[in-house]
């Protein structure tokens, strides 16, 4: 039976969350009107004030927000309440240029929270589960967002942070976690553990699994179930709009629920920022409808999915996002060709691999060079080189009629490449463009 935290508005009918983005929307106009000088002048400039947004249907008048905007404003340029009133920051994990900081109310905590009960309990969690939170602690949202979500829930919350693996396994088999929540890298990398522990899926109590911060292929998602022997569901969000369930996967595992009564999603051409039908593939855009600290309106995330507002079998009726491919900024452009680390994943997991290898990009004599790293499974591994070349064929063939470009293949020994605690860093691009 599906099990939902808060049904009234999981299932509320369509034209209800539409009545109720609309007034919120207005609300939220005014709010960053009145409070964030920046966006203001940007409203300014597109000759545009709050009466010009009546409703939902006037989202598209609005200017957008980019993440440049976000570093030209930090770190209070966008604040929408008084520091008096702020809580909590939560920064992004991004490596290249300076962080985003984003800023919290209590209100806006209580909101978050409430997001990431809902995954927990669309993945089955009530206050009987154990729900073990291995993503980060700290400045990543991922493990206060969950963490926070496993108390709404009730759940037993064991708060271990990433890293120290052969912890989390002790805490897991004496706690009888059945619920984990991580990066699904380290998801992998703790099934590939627990199987040198010599554990099977039915020696330990896991049932469900809530897995996100990354891309991550659906055969990712099968392996992952087949260690662990768990149902494993994804789960999105970023640190701007609040930090994990802006969306969440319920039991049909068709797309992520995006929480309407927040957040309005739209797909955006993001060379023409044109807004795209329902079922088109394009950048993911989010307005947050009732945030009080961080408000962002029309905010580009560079993720690339599609939307759907057919109906969901598990009775849910806000908008489902699809799998981000990854991001736009992730895709590589190889010799012309748009390649996602996602799809490379695919192929590899096709052909039996585990999803530890690497990408490398570089440009020799003016062209680009992709090769591929990938570990051999302990059962695969020989050091019969007939053998390897034959693999290392057969994943040169399978990438190219993947991706149309060819690669080369290097199988490794299992556990010589970096394992992740967070999340995992696919792509080396060495090429100085
Ligand atoms: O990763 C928040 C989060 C924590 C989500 C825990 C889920 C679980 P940031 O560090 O700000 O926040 O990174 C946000 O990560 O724009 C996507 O590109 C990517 N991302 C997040 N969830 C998914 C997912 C957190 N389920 C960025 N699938 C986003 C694919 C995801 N990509």
């Amino acid at each position: 039976m599906e099990r939902y935290y808060q049904e009234e508005i999981e299932c509320a009918p369509r034209e209800k969350i539409k009545a109720l983005q609309d007034e919120r929307l207005v609300a939220q106009v005014k709010h960053v009107w009145e409070n964030v000088p920046y966006y203001r002048k940007k409203m300014e400039e597109k000759g545009i004030t709050p009466d010009d947004i009546k409703s939902s249907d006037d989202l598209y008048k609005l200017p957008f927000l980019s993440k440049d905007d976000l570093r030209t404003a930090y770190p209070y340029g966008l604040l929408g309440a008084p520091l008096k009133d702020c809580v909590r920051i939560q920064s992004t994990s991004g490596t290249t240029g300076k962080r985003v900081v984003a800023f919290y109310t209590q209100h806006d905590i209580d909101l978050w929270e409430e997001c990431c009960a809902r995954a927990i309990t669309a993945a089955g969690g009530t206050n009987e589960d154990v729900c073990q939170v291995s993503y980060g602690y700290g400045l990543f949202t991922g493990g206060p967002g969950l963490n926070g979500g496993s108390h709404k829930v009730g759940c037993l919350t064991v708060p271990t942070s990433s890293g120290n693996t052969d912890r989390q396994i002790m805490f897991m088999n004496d706690l009888q976690t059945t619920i984990l929540c991580c990066t699904p890298s380290y998801a992998a990398f703790l099934g590939e553990r627990f199987k040198e522990m010599g554990y099977g899926p039915d020696d330990i109590s896991l049932k469900a699994g809530i897995f996100g911060a990354e891309a991550w292929s659906e055969e990712m998602r099968h392996d992952i179930e087949q260690t662990l022997g768990i149902k494993a569901y994804d789960i999105y969000g970023l640190t701007e709009l609040s930090g994990p369930g802006v969306a969440f996967e319920c039991s049909a595992q068709q797309g992520m629920h995006i929480n309407e009564d927040h957040f309005i999603a739209e797909i955006i051409d993001p060379d023409t920022l044109e807004v795209l039908p329902e079922g088109s593939e394009g950048e993911l855009v989010f307005t947050s409808v009732d945030k009080e600290a961080f408000p962002l309106l029309r905010y580009r995330t560079r993720d690339i999915c599609s939307l759907t507002r057919e109906k969901c079998s598990c009775g849910r009726t806000h908008v489902r996002m699809a799998k981000p491919k990854g991001r736009s900024d992730d895709m590589l452009i190889i010799r012309g060709v748009n390649v996602f680390p996602s799809q490379i994943e695919t192929v590899l997991i096709n052909h039996g691999y585990g999803s530890n290898y690497q990408i490398i990009v570089d440009r020799k004599n003016n062209t680009d060079t992709l090769d591929v790293q990938v570990e051999m499974t302990p059962e695969m591994f020989t050091d019969n080189v007939g053998e390897i070349d034959a693999r290392q064929r057969a994943l040169v063939d399978g990438l190219k009629s993947m991706l149309g470009l060819k690669a080369k293949v290097y199988l490794v020994a299992p556990k010589s490449i970096a394992r992740s605690e967070g999340k995992a860093v696919r792509v080396i691009d060495r090429r100085k463009i």
